[in-house]
């Protein structure tokens, strides 16, 4: 088994000072589909972005969603101020420049510009972007769905089958076509084995809002609603290794991760987000995420514990399942 990645980068027992090691993500290349990676873009292809509409945004989080033309193909770019990190700080403070905005008694507000290296944006770019991904990103109501095993069977597989993202991406990375130089772990079993690395909503500089993804080497698992006792030793072996590697590359122990599963997934290739405990990753919710070792744990009690349970979960206003749901009279 594969576990070259997988290897300590520092001696330090210190988390923080682990994860100023952890290396620098890198873009794959410009339009998006490419499955190599450069560490730096010769131009910037963002300067001929038309913008369509404001998907979303938020104050609190720093980021904006939009959609909008690139080169004339439909894309979605999502834009996020990144954390202020401590090991930066004196570089910020004695680098920047200052600007007093206000000054009364005591308290005093500035506007601190700071070296370009020290005020980057991540930048998700998906191009071309289907009707779906503008979905995806868009701000809506969402609704609670009941799910039973028979609903999954007639409502949700039919329209999963036909209507899910592509799941090229996945196997660009489990083939090494894409992404092969960010793996963290791999077992490559083909049935228990798996790939672990950074999840590409994590810019890997910081461990306080540490994402990564454990994506099966099989092909044949769509969902939690797949997962029978046939299965255990594969998610045994992904609870057991993720772990160890992530403690081994970033100095974090089992006890400060969140292992879990979506239901609903965005993408039917059985995956697990392993996220830090504490950070509030997207979809970390009760009405979503599955902990894996409470699956586990229920289908060793029940090996059909996922093919027969009513699950619940959130559908955004115009997903085309909750109009299905709605069709059958489940809604
Ligand atoms: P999900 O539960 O299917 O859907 O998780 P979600 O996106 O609604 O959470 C898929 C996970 O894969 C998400 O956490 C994505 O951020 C991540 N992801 C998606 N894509 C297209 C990529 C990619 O190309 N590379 C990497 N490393 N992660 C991705």
């Amino acid at each position: 088994m594969a576990d070259s990645a997988a290897k300590r980068e520092t001696d330090s027992d210190e988390p923080d000072d682990l994860s100023l090691k952890v290396k620098r993500p890198k873009f794959d290349n410009e339009n998006g589909r490419g499955v190599g990676a450069k560490d730096s873009e010769p131009k910037n292809i963002l300067s001929g972005f038309s913008v369509s509409k404001v998907l979303s945004d938020s104050a609190r989080e720093k980021n904006i969603f939009v959609h909008g033309k690139l080169a004339d193909q439909e894309a979605v770019i999502i834009l996020e101020k990144t954390p202020i990190r401590e090991d930066t700080l004196a570089e910020l403070l004695s680098g920047s420049t200052l600007k007093l905005e206000l000054k009364n008694d005591i308290y005093s507000t500035y506007r601190l510009q700071a070296p370009s290296h020290l005020n980057e944006i991540k930048t998700t770019v998906v191009c071309p972007a289907t009707e779906k991904h503008v979905k995806k990103y868009q701000r809506q109501e969402s609704s609670l769905v009941e799910e039973t095993g028979e609903d999954y069977r007639s409502i949700t597989l039919p329209y999963i089958q036909k209507q899910s993202f592509s799941m090229q991406w996945v196997f660009n990375i489990l083939e090494k076509k894409a992404e092969a130089d960010r793996i963290v772990y791999e077992d490559p079993d083909p049935k228990v084995g798996f790939v672990l690395l950074p999840d590409f909503k994590w810019d890997q500089k910081q461990v306080d809002d540490l994402y990564l993804i454990a994506i099966v080497h099989p092909r044949d698992i769509k969902s939690l609603r797949d997962l029978t006792s046939e299965h255990l030793p594969l998610l045994q072996n992904i609870f057991q290794k993720g772990k160890e590697a992530i403690l081994q590359r970033y100095n974090l122990p089992a006890s400060k991760l969140r292992v879990y599963l979506h239901y609903q997934p965005s993408y039917y290739h059985l995956h697990i987000h392993f996220t830090k405990l504490g950070y509030d990753a997207p979809g970390c919710g009760v009405e979503r995420a599955h902990l894996l070792a409470d699956v586990i744990q229920n289908i060793q009690s029940d090996s059909q514990y996922y093919k027969t349970r009513t699950l619940y979960f959130p559908l955004r206003a115009d997903d085309g399942l909750l109009s299905k749901f709605k069709e059958a009279g489940r809604l």
